[in-house]
């Protein structure tokens, strides 16, 4: 059977996530590799409702203990229902960010402490990505790029600063699990970045 692939894309907002996603599942396509194509929060009927409910604006405001708490209850009924079957089957996962998201916005943006984020995380990941494209660079150039957009969902809303944290905290991680991590320069062009990403792939087709 070949060897199954767990892959997550990560970066702040309008680092081109969705563009890598896109490439991504049209490389392994031509390849003909089995995957699947998901995304954080969300993947399943709950954790889709879930992530309705943490990007609304509506009702009250959400406590940062809430928004963690929404985000793993999501990402357990995720691994569980999508993401662990699908590896079972051979077939790789694509992922439109994972828990690496968690440590970056709800620790380093929200504040909240690293022992509780690994103790949600013993709770409810047991399967962690072999790779993760972590798409780095400047806040503004990521707010300029999602300028246009008519509507901003509840944490696109934040201020620079938070924004400033989560990268930090994404950047933090990658340096402390350099094997998982591939940092890749978002403020290049985007022939550029899909270029990156797909000489990193090649060599993980050639390794299998
Ligand atoms: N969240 C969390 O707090 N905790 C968690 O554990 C998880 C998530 C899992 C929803 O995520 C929110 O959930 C997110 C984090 C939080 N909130 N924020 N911020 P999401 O992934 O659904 O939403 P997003 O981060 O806001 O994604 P995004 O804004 O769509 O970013 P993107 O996918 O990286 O951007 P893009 O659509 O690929 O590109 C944006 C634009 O830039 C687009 O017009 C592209 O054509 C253009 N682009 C892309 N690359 C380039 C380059 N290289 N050059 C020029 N232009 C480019």
């Amino acid at each position: 059977m070949e060897k199954h692939f767990f892959i997550s894309i990560e970066g702040i907002e309008g680092m081109g996530k969705t563009t890598v996603f896109d490439a991504l599942h049209q490389c392994l396509t031509e390849k003909g590799i089995k995957h699947i194509l998901t995304r954080e929060p969300g993947g399943t009927i709950i954790a889709e409702a879930i992530r309705q409910i943490l990007l609304s604006h509506e009702g009250e405001e959400m406590l940062p203990i809430t928004e963690m708490l929404l985000m793993f209850a999501s990402r357990a009924q995720h691994v569980d229902h999508v993401i662990k079957p699908a590896l079972a089957k051979g077939e790789w996962v694509i992922c439109d960010r994972f828990a690496d998201a968690s440590y970056a916005y709800q620790g380093g943006g929200r504040g909240l402490s690293k022992g509780m984020l690994d103790t949600l995380s013993s709770w409810t990941v047991d399967t962690m990505p072999d790779l993760t494209f972590l798409l780095d660079g400047p806040v503004d150039l990521g707010v300029e790029r999602i300028a246009k957009r008519s509507t901003k969902d509840r944490i696109e809303t934040e201020k620079h600063d938070f924004f400033e944290r989560a990268r930090q905290a994404y950047l933090d991680r990658a340096k402390s699990q350099p094997d998982r991590f591939v940092i890749i320069d978002a403020s290049q062009s985007k022939e550029q970045v899909l270029a990156e990403v797909l000489v990193t792939m090649a060599k993980q087709l050639n390794d299998k």
